[in-house]
């Protein structure tokens, strides 16, 4: 634990128990008088009860949200759900947030994607206490598409996340809007995790034995999956297009997924928006943190018409799951054998007609000549310690390495050459404060073959903010560092390796 935040804390007891009162006027506890906000929400978080199953409640910790100030469609609940609710921005918005804490333990909330100063961004060293606020403000900037929102205290990510907290946050913007994309219910989210419970409807998650430890290394994976924070996987919809919006919510599972009758999936965006054009892929890999969109035209089914969208069989080395996973039985949804992760059920008719844009919207590229620096990060797992080459997370330490220059445009190279004694582990790379471009992909030969079944469910042609890092690939990535100055993370969106130090500050200095 880092001296600053020991104090930090100390000092937000001390004023607490003073005043019995809810925590102003230090940092970002305080709303700012000069910031006029459009959008004004409270997201609470705290411990609750949900009815996922029939019996027994289970208990979550969820974020509860109010819109304060703003349209009503500015927070949408999902009923029923652990998840937050759908938070809904334009872009151009000035947005206030304010987080309560009532759980008993720190967290801090992260806009995964959003182009916001590092004091918004919520890095753990701005984690506050239960009982504690956060006010957040900032301007959206993002263009449109399907961000969201989860916990960043360090060493608890995982574990928070895995209780409920998370939720979807979707900007919309007039290039978007003036597209005519299926919208209100037939614009639909689709979280996908995978959990745990036992018979009284309480999940389970990793404890802290030896096996426990190991678990830790692979990452978790559940024994069943939950759309939207519900145990029902069902979706019912009409003979017409639908534009649904996925985002792997899980803590480490990757998935390939596929349609049950072998329809290609039309995919219209990725992390940071639409792409330039719609994209046909057999299958698509969805790696925790990343989101896709996709276009679905039920149109040619049949009334009554049962589909599932699947996860298909992925190579040992591919999902994680390896050795490790085998030998402890960790989940009974295997990887190795693919699994059904939703299924869609065509029971209304419709007669509206709409045919996917050809054109979706304008990528600019960045000129391949004007490259600042060529930065390479070896993806390392020491014993019993995922790193970033070698090193592992410190609150507010940063190398001399990871100091870039505002402004500068580089190439940033994760490379997952595996060595030491854990076997091949993939790794969604994330960079916090940015969207960038994948520009190029390589695989060492001995994962060529492995390699094979999984590289044609990549999507690299649109804007991204985590990267899926097969083992034995290296991924090159074009950044511009044009947005904020301050210090931000990048890190493995496997929640169990970011928690265990699989993260890195990177300071963009002026
Ligand atoms: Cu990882």
């Amino acid at each position: 634990m880092n001296n600053m935040s020991i104090t930090r804390r100390k000092f937000l007891a001390l004023l607490s128990s003073a005043s019995a009162l809810p925590i102003l006027g230090v940092g970002r506890a305080e709303a700012s008088k000069t910031f006029n906000a459009d959008v004004e929400i409270k997201l609470t978080a705290k411990s609750d009860k949900v009815s996922i199953f029939s019996g027994n409640k289970t208990q979550v910790y969820r974020y509860q949200g109010e819109v304060v100030k703003g349209e009503a469609g500015t927070l949408q609940t999902i009923k029923g759900s652990y998840l937050g609710p759908v938070l809904r921005f334009r872009k151009g918005q000035k947005v206030r947030i304010r987080f309560v804490n009532q759980l008993s333990e720190e967290s801090i909330i992260h806009w995964h994607g959003l182009h916001i100063p590092d004091d918004m961004d919520g890095h753990p060293r701005f984690a506050v206490n239960g009982g504690e606020e956060y006010i957040y403000e900032f301007t959206v900037n993002n263009r449109a598409g399907t961000y969201w929102f989860h916990p960043h205290p360090h060493g608890n990510t995982a574990h928070q996340a895995y209780m409920g907290m998370a939720g979807l946050l979707i900007i919309s913007d007039r290039e978007e809007q003036a597209l005519g994309l299926p919208s209100d219910e037939y614009d639909l989210p689709i979280v996908i995790q995978d959990r745990s419970f036992n018979r009284d409807n309480q999940l389970q998650y990793i404890g802290p034995s030896m096996m426990g430890m190991m678990q830790r290394m692979t990452g978790f994976k559940g024994e069943q999956i939950m759309i939207n924070g519900l145990s029902d996987n069902t979706l019912s919809v009409a003979t017409r297009p639908y534009r649904l919006r996925l985002l792997n919510g899980s803590n480490s599972r990757i998935y390939k997924l596929a349609w049950n009758d072998d329809s290609p999936l039309r995919v219209i965006a990725t992390d940071g928006g639409l792409l330039e054009n719609p994209e046909q892929r057999p299958y698509i890999m969805l790696a925790p943190g990343e989101r896709i969109e996709l276009w679905v035209d039920f149109s040619r089914y049949k009334i009554g018409t049962e589909l599932t969208l699947r996860h298909l069989p992925m190579e040992e080395s591919m999902s994680g799951s390896g050795m490790m996973g085998r030998m402890m039985r960790q989940s009974a949804l295997s990887s190795n054998e693919g699994f059904e992760v939703l299924r869609v059920k065509v029971n209304k008719r419709s007669n509206t007609r709409l045919s996917i844009p050809n054109r979706l919207s304008q990528i600019s590229h960045y000129p391949s000549d004007s490259i600042d620096k060529h930065r390479k990060f070896k993806l390392t797992m020491d014993h019993r310690q995922p790193g970033i080459d070698h090193r592992s997370f410190s609150m507010t330490e940063v190398s001399e390495y990871e100091v870039v220059k505002f402004g500068a445009l580089e190439i940033w190279e994760f490379q997952n050459d595996v060595s030491g004694g854990m076997g091949p582990m993939p790794h969604p790379m994330h960079v916090h404060g940015v969207q960038f471009q994948v520009i190029e992909r390589s695989v060492s030969a001995d994962y060529e073959a492995a390699y094979e079944d999984v590289q044609y469910g990549y999507i690299d042609s649109g804007w991204k903010d985590t990267v899926l890092v097969m083992p034995g690939e290296r991924v090159k990535l074009l950044i511009k560092f044009n947005h904020y100055d301050g210090m931000y993370l990048y890190h493995c969106h496997n929640l169990e390796h970011e928690d265990l130090g699989m993260m890195r500050n990177y300071l963009v200095k002026r």
